[in-house]
């Protein structure tokens, strides 16, 4: 049997996996003991795109001395490993891309139907932020010239935007609108290498077609279309989704949650909201609160309702409202092992098709809701329509309650959860750092400068569960935090960090360089700022791009003394945001397992070649520790070019000095 301990560094998933292993549940941490990854797939070197393979291509084994080195093997067509493993990760990065831009396609056409006044119970709740949309995107905010000038109302404005905005998906020619928003010199770089990114559509399209057999066959060509593909989403779809959701559902400010398992109630109808798109959440998050429907619980013997979410749409509504968070990735299949939950609702990406079986073994309605996402097996399916968004969410607030009463096995729900504070977007740590008035990111330059801060470090991304739970985001992070590198997070990261305390103002005293430790202090700002969903590390790269234009640290983003890491990644959707991270001029290191192993040639153009033209390059290391060192270095290189190393030499000189006055002092006066 296997020792759950070693599986999860959090009490109440090794909690639940005990409960499973009791009650006889096989969970994913059982397969993964069952089935080990092929070696051969996992290292990308193994092709399947055609029906003559699949052709497998590892690299060789070392001769022994006095035999002869064994050529690395080629696809019956030919392809090399180089080839075949570039093909596998463009794929992966096509895929990735096609996730967020197609949440994004579905936010974009919502926002279209609350513009004409089509929807129930959505609203234009960020008026500025559409003003400033709008700005951007050419739409006039004011109609008329000089004196008479009058302001446009917000639903001409919003109509207007929605269709220039769904026109960017598919672009044929010309350049996203969003490019313009990134450092000069940036565009410049992508313009010279011919990456800017036409609309997400022929992005994928193109790339997927260079992957089919026999068309492109050089790694660094199909390499350069995985840029403009990815670049479609980092400043694509994944940022138009990020601000059109802030202009339906209101930009996040600093609101306090909890996180983890034991924010469910044994006493109240639980509903777990688990998926990537908020627009049905946002219209749950409303009806769980109607009076009626509060009654409707009280009648079944409830004592009220109680919403969580889980993975992505968790911290859509977890930086909006507060809404409390059931956890990340891996805890998907433990939260239904509570016996606790009475439906979860999903919508698309990250949801294992294993619910389906768990829910079986309890009472749970795995509850389906959106077209291009069913699940096989006893799941309900309650579309979404967003004409009918608030009936739509009250039908399935109804469905869980109906089913609280046939709660059958013993409840147990950890209790563990930690509150947490949320809701960092770009534009709220701007107003942090320096007021309303004279807000801007300079304060935070002025502080890497200075030498307090050392460096800023975004760590995303998943659970994994070819690797101890949560353990790699929290080891990574906390090595980062002690040498003085703040820490910028989304997704089932940030999850792993509430878990722990990680985003409590508290937390700066207590894991914290001293630096950093005062810094965090001044302002009362976590240690670690979570700034939402996947789709949200868009809110990253525009606050790396706030940085760069407040001055002091370079003219590009690669200038930076930053990294990005996904230390426990898993989704395709992980290697697209890495790669718009590295051709933005991030250096950006990845943990558990690297695709393209398989082949060095590729391997080396990822992780030194792309240095050359973008000034970012991946990276890969297993051990969480040595992982964080290595993006220390990073940022302490870049420190170097823009000549601010010696500024931190002082400063630490000086905290030397300080606490050894502070000993002295206090030998003196015992
Ligand atoms: O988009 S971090 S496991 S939940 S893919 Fe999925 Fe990975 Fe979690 Fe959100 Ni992102
Ligand atoms: Fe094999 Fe070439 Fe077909 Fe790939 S495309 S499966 S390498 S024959």
């Amino acid at each position: 049997m296997t020792d759950v301990e070693k599986l999860s560094v959090d009490v109440a998933t090794v909690e639940m996996l005990k409960k499973a292993q009791a009650e006889g549940i096989e969970t994913i941490f059982d397969r993964a003991e069952k089935m080990k990854p092929c070696p051969i797939g996992a290292e990308g070197a193994c092709c399947r795109i055609c029906s003559q393979g699949p052709c497998r291509v590892p690299p060789p084994k070392k001769a022994k001395e006095g035999e002869e080195q064994k050529p690395q093997a080629v696809g019956l067509c030919g392809a090399t490993a180089a080839t075949i493993t570039a093909r596998n990760f463009a794929r992966m990065v096509a895929s990735g891309s096609a996730a967020h831009n197609d949440h994004s396609r579905g936010t974009a056409l919502l926002f279209k139907e609350v513009a004409h006044g089509r929807t129930q119970g959505y609203e234009l709740k960020d008026v500025t932020k559409l003003k400033q949309m709008a700005k951007d995107f050419g739409v006039a905010i004011t109609e008329g010239e000089g004196e008479d000038a009058k302001p446009r109302g917000k639903e001409v404005i919003a109509q207007e935007l929605a269709d220039v905005i769904l026109k960017e998906f598919g672009k044929q020619e010309g350049e996203l609108i969003n490019v313009q928003r990134a450092p000069k010199k940036r565009q410049e770089i992508w313009r010279k290498e011919g990456v800017v990114p036409r609309g997400c559509d022929i992005e994928i399209v193109e790339l997927m077609h260079r992957t089919h057999m026999g068309v492109d066959q050089e790694y660094q060509n199909i390499v350069k279309q995985c840029t403009r593909c990815a670049l479609s989403d980092g400043w694509g779809g994944s940022m138009i989704s990020t601000d059109l959701q802030d202009i339906l559902f209101g930009t996040p400010v600093p609101v306090a949650g909890e996180i983890n398992l034991g924010v469910l109630k044994e006493d109240h109808v639980n509903i777990i909201i688990h998926g990537h798109e908020p627009l049905l959440p946002e219209m749950i998050a409303v009806a769980v609160q109607e009076p009626e429907m509060i009654s409707y619980a009280q009648n079944k013997g409830a004592k009220g309702i109680q919403l969580a979410g889980m993975c992505c749409s968790a911290n859509e509504i977890l930086m909006r409202h507060g809404i409390p968070c059931a956890g990340n990735y891996l805890q998907q299949e433990l939260a239904i092992i509570t016996g606790a939950v009475d439906a979860m609702v999903v919508d698309v990406q990250c949801e294992m098709q294993s619910l389906a079986n768990v829910a079986k073994c309890y009472h749970t309605k795995l509850i389906t809701t959106d077209k291009r996402a069913r699940i096989e097996g006893e799941t309900m399916h309650i579309p979404f329509d967003d004409h009918h968004a608030l009936d739509v969410a009250r039908k399935v607030v109804r469905e869980a309650i109906d089913n609280f009463p046939n709660r059958r096995s013993p409840v147990l729900i950890p209790e563990a959860s930690y509150p947490t504070i949320v809701g960092f977007s770009y534009e709220t740590i701007r107003y942090l750092l320096g007021g309303s008035i004279r807000g801007s990111y300079y304060t935070l330059n002025d502080n890497i400068i200075g030498g307090r801060v050392r460096g800023v470090a975004g760590v995303v991304g998943c659970n994994n569960c070819r690797t101890t739970h949560d353990n790699s985001h929290l080891t990574m992070i906390k090595e980062l935090l002690k040498n003085d590198v703040i820490v910028l997070t989304t997704g089932c990261s940030a999850m792993a960090c509430g878990k722990v305390g990680l985003l409590t103002p508290e937390a700066a005293k207590q894991y914290c360089g001293e630096g950093l430790a005062e810094v965090l202090e001044t302002v009362g700002l976590p240690p670690v700022l979570h700034m939402g969903a996947c789709v949200d590390n868009s809110r990253i790269l525009m606050a790396a791009t706030a940085c760069v234009k407040a001055g002091g640290l370079g003219n590009d983003i690669s200038d930076l003394p930053a990294a990005g890491a996904a230390p426990e990644w898993m989704s395709e959707k992980a290697i697209s945001i890495g790669h718009y991270f590295v051709t933005s001029g991030v250096y950006t290191m990845f943990g558990v397992t690297w695709p393209t192993t398989g082949s060095e040639l590729l391997t080396d153009h990822l992780f030194k070649g792309l240095e050359e033209t973008y000034g970012g390059k991946w990276d890969f290391e297993v051990d969480p520790e040595l992982a964080a060192k290595k993006m220390i270095a990073h940022i302490d290189l870049k420190r170097k070019a823009l000549g601010i190393d010696k500024a931190r030499e002082r400063v630490l000189y000086d905290m030397d000095m300080r606490r050894q006055m502070e000993e002295a002092a206090h030998a003196a006066e015992h």
